[in-house]
């Protein structure tokens, strides 16, 4: 099984919690220091199984009705509503909550470009002036002799679109393959624009609206579509744009990533341009000075969860871990600052933080925490607030109270793939293209794809499931595609560099120490997930694996979510035509109608299909099965023979 952490025990042991030792350390010691930490609440935290079945509806105050998981077609609500209607409602509102989470952020990012575009910001500037250009002709924008500002405005006035435009189609459906997008016309789940999207899911799950819960299904997919290739990829595209696309680039992860004699910064969220400016301020040679007077030998920034993996991806910036270590890091003492832009950022920081003396500082309007202090963050005078960040920090290493410990973990691995530097890397600068992808993939050296991304959720033991799950894949020659606090996971699990490869079947070991590549790639944030639909078109576009994305020999899974965005991210995939298989737990009741429609009937309308299970090593059987499947289905699932060696084969191996 998944290792679920058995929910009665108070004390249970550190090793239990997680497979991060240097999280094990730290949870250690805050037990000594009498500090409670998330997985310690989750411990003794008992959830509600009916909410956890989305077997509540609390819509209106007729109720809330709560039917029985055990009976499920036993009651309905007040109202008359059946547990499939009410299952239905309460999904599409966590697909609307995470659309809704990324598409705000993407606003925000393309709200800075226009700032930037306009000349009325100028602490950031366009640096990536190939990507402006290669994204604008991908949707239509005409870039042949025109200056830089023109095209950039042009672009700014139809991506906007994807947020505001209440019919049509929004602009990146341009990018999905042809099939794929037939699909969607005939079901009605184009989307408009994101923000329509929302504001009509919203509206069909109130009280008395939609109460089928099929046509629900079709807002959510139409919603969370409007996420992928809308929201999210309008982010990662303008972050690009502005900061830079990333390439492969050696970093260094984990806990040791602090450095006892320098004043520690950490900056934890998931916007890039805090943590851009951050870099500004820490390297300015007055604050330097002020750091080595207050007796510290420099100042070191360092990232966390997805505002780390922006950072580590296009700068090298070490990245001390991941969701789950949040509030475990601040035990060590030794951070000096911790500030927080949007999203992830649990409330429970702010209590560490002040047991610590470690100033806990919310940046972001949209995100105040209670007992943190606020210094607000303006994209017209960005240094107002990150220069203040340094002062405190500096002012808090020379008035250290708490001793420190560090773990002395540091794994250093290769970050910063994305769908650009896969295209270059495995075809050329003169011929970059998917084709020897494509061609791996079909003369069986590769098996499939698969994307492995998401969370980390103190129900279960930290990592242990993204990295036993990503073992098993790339055992079967499965390329892993990652993201979220997932890369992180299999980082310090040492998966993350090309030497990892050894740990490959025979086909990917191969095409791996070819190309000089991990078995793993990591792509960015959680965010960049649509780096992954990038990459999944340019496969179909390439030829030889079908039509459509749902054609593909590819699969996905979330082993270790939490987050509602994770499952509007989840129904993304599944709507653009991927298996997609979460851990934990799915939030809805089995037998009933519409765990059918997720779990089956969904790829029966040429859409992919949702999967579940807690255990790391099913996780990947149901995944290297649908590979298989698809192989079949495409007529290539004979130039496997040559290499094959199943699973139970090497399970034996293994034990030999
Ligand atoms: Fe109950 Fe229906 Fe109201 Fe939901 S909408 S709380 S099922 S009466
Ligand atoms: S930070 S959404 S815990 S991936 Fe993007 Fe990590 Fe999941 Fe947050």
């Amino acid at each position: 099984m998944g290792d679920e952490i058995k929910k009665d025990k108070k004390d249970i042991a550190a090793k239990d919690l997680t497979t991060c030792e240097a999280t094990a350390q730290m949870l250690d010691k805050s037990r000594k220091d009498g500090i409670e930490i998330a997985p310690y609440r989750a411990a003794s935290m008992k959830p509600c199984p009916i909410g956890a079945d989305s077997a509540c509806c609390k819509h209106c105050f007729m109720g809330p009705c709560r039917l029985n998981s055990k009976d499920p077609y036993g009651k309905v609500g007040v109202c008359g509503a059946t547990i499939d209607t009410i299952m239905a409602r309460n999904f599409g509102r966590m697909v609307a909550a995470g659309t809704a989470a990324h598409t705000d952020h993407g606003m925000g990012m393309l709200d800075l470009f226009r700032e930037v575009v306009k000349g009325n910001i100028s602490d950031y500037r366009i640096k990536d002036t190939e990507k402006l250009q290669s994204v604008a002709k991908s949707i239509g924008i005409e870039v042949e002799g025109r200056s830089i500002e023109d095209i950039a405005m042009d672009l700014y006035d139809e991506l906007e679109r994807t947020y505001t435009q209440v019919d049509g189609e929004i602009p990146f459906a341009k990018r999905v393959p042809e099939k794929t997008l037939e699909t969607w016309r005939k079901l009605g789940i184009v989307p408009r624009g994101a923000m329509r999207e929302i504001m009509e899911m919203m509206h069909r799950t109130a009280m008395g609206v939609d109460q089928h819960y099929e046509n629900i299904t079709k807002q959510a997919s139409r919603t969370a579509l409007s996420d992928g290739w809308g929201g999210s990829m309008v982010s990662t595209e303008i972050s690009d744009i502005l900061f830079g696309t990333p390439s492969p680039v050696a970093v260094e992860v984990n806990m040791g990533v602090l450095k006892e004699n320098q004043v520690n910064i950490i900056i934890h969220g998931h916007e890039p341009n805090l943590f851009e400016s951050m870099i500004s301020s820490v390297n300015e040679p007055t604050f330097v000075q002020a750091a080595k007077d207050a007796g510290a030998e420099g100042i070191n920034l360092v990232g966390m969860c997805c505002s780390g993996l922006e950072m580590m991806s296009r700068h090298g910036i070490p990245h001390a871990g991941n969701f789950s270590s949040t509030e475990a890091i601040l035990v060590t003492g030794a951070v000096d600052a911790m500030a927080v832009d949007i999203q992830c950022i649990q409330q429970g920081l702010s209590k560490v933080a002040e047991c610590y003396d470690t100033p806990f500082i919310t940046t972001n309007p949209r995100c105040k925490i209670e007992g943190a202090l606020h210094i607000e963050f303006n994209e017209h005078d960005p240094k107002d607030c990150t220069d203040e960040i340094v002062i405190k920090a500096i002012s808090r290493f020379k008035n250290r109270s708490t001793p420190v410990e560090i773990p002395k973990i540091v794994n250093t691995g290769v970050h910063g793939f994305s769908h650009e530097y896969i295209n270059y890397m495995l075809g050329g600068s003169f011929r970059a293209s998917y084709t020897p992808l494509n061609d791996n993939i079909i003369n069986g050296r590769i098996r499939g794809v698969a994307g492995v991304v998401g969370c980390t959720n103190p129900r279960v033991k930290q990592d242990y499931v993204h990295v036993e799950l990503v073992k098993e894949l790339i055992r079967n020659d499965v390329l892993v595609l990652q993201t979220g606090c997932s890369q992180i996971a299999l980082a310090k699990a040492g998966l993350t560099t090309p030497e990892a490869a050894v740990l490959a079947g025979p086909g990917l070991r191969e095409v791996c120490e070819t190309v000089g590549m991990p078995p793993v790639l990591g792509l960015g944030a959680c965010i960049d997930n649509s780096r992954i639909l990038i990459a999944a078109s340019a496969m179909v576009k390439e030829g030889g694996l079908g039509e459509s994305i749902a054609d593909l020999p590819v699969a996905g899974a979330a082993p270790e979510f939490m987050s509602e965005k994770a499952i509007a991210i989840g129904q993304y995939f599944v709507a653009s035509g991927v298996f997609t298989v979460f851990g934990v737990t799915f939030p809805i009741v089995e037998d009933t109608k519409f765990h059918k429609l997720l779990f089956e009937g969904l790829e029966q309308q040429g859409l992919g299909k949702w999967g579940f299970t807690p255990d790391p090593l099913e996780m990947a059987r149901m995944m290297i099965a649908h590979i298989d499947k698809k192989r079949a289905a495409l007529g290539i699932d004979k130039a496997r023979d040559r290499s094959l060696v199943d699973m139970a084969a090497r399970r034996e191996l293994d034990a030999a």
